[in-house]
């Protein structure tokens, strides 16, 4: 699959050993553990042989890239494809190489009980890893970190560098996640030899490379592999239930140790498993919702095991919100409050970078965010970064977490080996963002054709599975569907639905969004009794286009729109209508097509985060809806400075 010649490669790959490459723990330094971050300039050399084969053929990971052929820098994290000047590698499809000699602390070597593990953040789409030409990972799918244990490699020779070649493919087939298909033209009088094209069938441009850091870090032989914890409160006695997972020790002594945030000591254990209490809790709130938003305890989780006569001890500390999530048939509560989502849909998404992580990026993003009066977001249409988390636990903005199940449309894509690759990422997924309080809701897929046959029993399923990985988060995915012709609906605990009247449906007509909005929710309510989220709505603007009376792609268009949509909004969420989250934060991205104009134009901030008429509007909106429910000081009422 993965060489667009039609040669099965990816079966090959397969047959290769099994690799635990799942890696639960956000690598953090700590008294036992080091940190090494391998950001910056890569060798980089795309496979541009007609089946994308050289590479391995050639055994490129056996010697110094450049040693194989030309190389050029790639930067690291970043999508390769807005980087050089070469059409052909603004839209390759295939292979690509990437690698990096490091020089590893001599100590790590030297001391045989150290752990040295190779993380990658995230790599779109199929990636395989060697150290010094040796294979030690390789992971399926974007957006989620894979990981492998390097020390006896590194070892094997400390007198030569670590040299980390990992080969990436971006090649979308009917059971990757999102799924796509290669199309090869073949007619000679129309397409050169060898033409051919990957469909797509979501609307983002599909950026490639290494996205997220790669990185080394150490952990003693005996480590702490893993923590889960679930947390509750009963008045004013916060619950914190959790259970540390050892590896590397036959047995071993865990002692825990919840901190606030000055740092005192609030609660302790030296079980492997327990329940902390916390006498005058102070709960994890979403923004707007409470003074004292999102509020961290830090649960340090220290490991002494006795081995063959030395001692190991780790330590790992994770910050821990502490917080409720609950459903009910008209509402979504929050620590056994009602919390209405006045949010976003993002996409991880910028000028150069594409799809790479980019700090600069992502506090602006969050500074507008605060600034709009926004409480939450969906990760519309994939996990996002780990650091993304990470602010919205300290910020308190909300997430719907979405997996990268965008555009499930052919029925072939609701088979047996799709339905097992969703399970395997779902797995990966809550197992890597199981611990932010601000995650709220898992999201399994976005507008698939649920009305196919085969969608029922996929999203039952896919659902159930879900479930059982995480009684504790209510489940959905994200509908287009008619409610009457809908499979998976009954399936979900939140109904959530995205429609575009007045834009896809009777263009330039906005007097029918009203009525068509209104059926909308009298029907999804009518049929199943759940709650709602209007989890897209929007129209595109093009920054600067202005027309009064507003015609489409106009900015005037776009904001009367959203104000259409308001109006419902606001007789719906006195009923069921639990949350609205416009489609989209920012431009964005796309495949070039005849809708789209360098992109999608349904931002309400440009691609360069400026924003258009419609943020003002949303911004009105968004503080309003917060000082009507949230018990706020006056210093944080709108219009306000933040
Ligand atoms: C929605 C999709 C989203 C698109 C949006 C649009 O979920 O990915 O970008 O339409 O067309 O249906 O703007």
């Amino acid at each position: 699959m993965f060489a667009p010649g039609r040669a099965a490669l990816l079966g090959a790959l397969c047959l290769w050993a099994a690799f635990d490459a799942v890696c639960p723990l956000f690598p953090r330094e700590s008294a036992s553990r080091e940190v090494k971050e391998l950001s910056g300039r890569w060798d980089f050399r795309a496979d541009k042989s007609p089946d994308r084969k050289q590479g391995f053929e050639r055994a490129w990971y056996k010697s110094r890239l450049a040693e194989t052929g030309p190389v050029i820098d790639m930067p690291v994290p970043a999508s390769y494809n807005d980087i050089t000047q070469d059409p052909t590698l603004r839209d390759f499809i295939g292979w690509v190489w990437y690698e990096r000699e490091v020089v590893v602390p001599s100590r790590w070597v030297a001391d045989e009980g150290t752990r040295v593990v190779l993380r990658v953040g995230s790599a779109h789409y199929y990636s395989v890893v060697w150290v010094n030409g040796v294979k030690v990972t390789e992971h399926k799918g974007g957006h989620l970190p894979f990981e492998a244990e390097i020390g006896s490699l590194i070892r094997k020779d400390p007198t030569t560098p670590c040299r980390i070649t990992i080969a990436v493919n971006n090649t979308l087939t009917l059971d990757t996640l999102p799924p796509g298909i290669i199309q090869h033209m073949d007619d000679p009088t129309k397409y050169p030899a060898g033409f051919f094209v990957q469909n797509i069938y979501f609307d983002f441009f599909n950026y490639a490379g290494i996205h997220r850091p790669v990185l080394l870090y150490t952990t003693p032989k005996a480590y702490v592999d893993d923590i889960t914890v679930v947390t509750d409160f009963l008045d004013d006695t916060g619950l914190v239930k959790y259970v540390v997972s050892v590896q590397g020790a036959v047995t071993a002594a865990v002692k825990v140790t919840l901190l606030d945030k000055d740092g005192h000591s609030v609660a302790s254990s030296n079980k492997a498993s327990g329940l902390l209490k916390v006498v005058d809790v102070k709960l994890w709130w979403p923004y707007l919702m409470h003074e004292n938003h999102g509020y961290l305890y830090s649960l340090e989780v220290r490991l002494m095991a006795a081995d063959d006569g030395s001692t190991d001890e780790d330590v790992y500390t994770l910050p821990v919100g502490i917080r409720t999530v609950r459903v009910t048939s008209t509402q979504f509560l929050i620590n056994n409050k009602p919390f209405y989502f006045h949010g976003v849909n993002k996409h991880e998404d910028s000028d150069i970078r594409g799809k790479g992580l980019d700090w600069p990026l992502i506090i602006k993003d969050f500074n507008l965010l605060k600034w709009l009066g926004a409480n939450s977001f969906r990760t519309s249409h994939y996990p996002y970064a780990e650091e993304i988390l990470q602010m919205c636990d300290r910020h308190g903005i909300v997430v719907i977490d979405e997996c990268p199940g965008v555009g499930i449309k052919d029925i072939r894509s609701f088979g047996n080996a799709s339905l097992a690759h969703h399970l395997v990422v779902m797995d990966e997924l809550v197992r890597r963002d199981k611990n932010h309080p601000s995650v709220v809701m898992w999201s399994v897929a976005n507008e698939p054709a649920a009305e196919m046959p085969p969608a029922e029993l996929y999203f039952k399923t896919l659902i159930k599975h879900t479930k059982d990985l995480d009684p504790t988060r209510p489940v959905t995915y994200i509908t287009d569907s008619n409610y009457a012709r809908d499979k998976g609906a009954p399936y979900v605990d939140v109904i959530c639905v995205n429609s575009y009247f007045s834009w896809y449906h009777d263009p330039g007509h906005m007097e029918v969004i009203s009525i068509q909005l209104n059926s909308q929710f009298e029907n999804w309510y009518g049929k199943y009794q759940k709650p709602i989220i209007q989890s897209e709505y929007g129209a595109d603007a093009v920054p600067g286009l202005h027309s009064d009376p507003p015609v489409m792609f106009s900015e005037e268009y776009q904001k009367m729109v959203l104000q259409n949509y308001h109006d419902v909004f606001d007789q719906k969420r006195k009923q069921y209508v639990v949350g609205e989250l416009i489609w989209n934060f920012a431009d964005f991205m796309t495949a070039q097509g005849i809708t789209r104009v360098v992109g999608n134009k349904k931002g309400i901030f440009s691609r360069q985060r400026q924003p258009k008429a419609a943020a003002f509007t949303l911004r009105e909106r968004y503080w309003r809806l917060a000082n009507e429910t949230a018990r706020l000081p006056a210093w944080t009422k709108y219009p306000c400075s933040l």
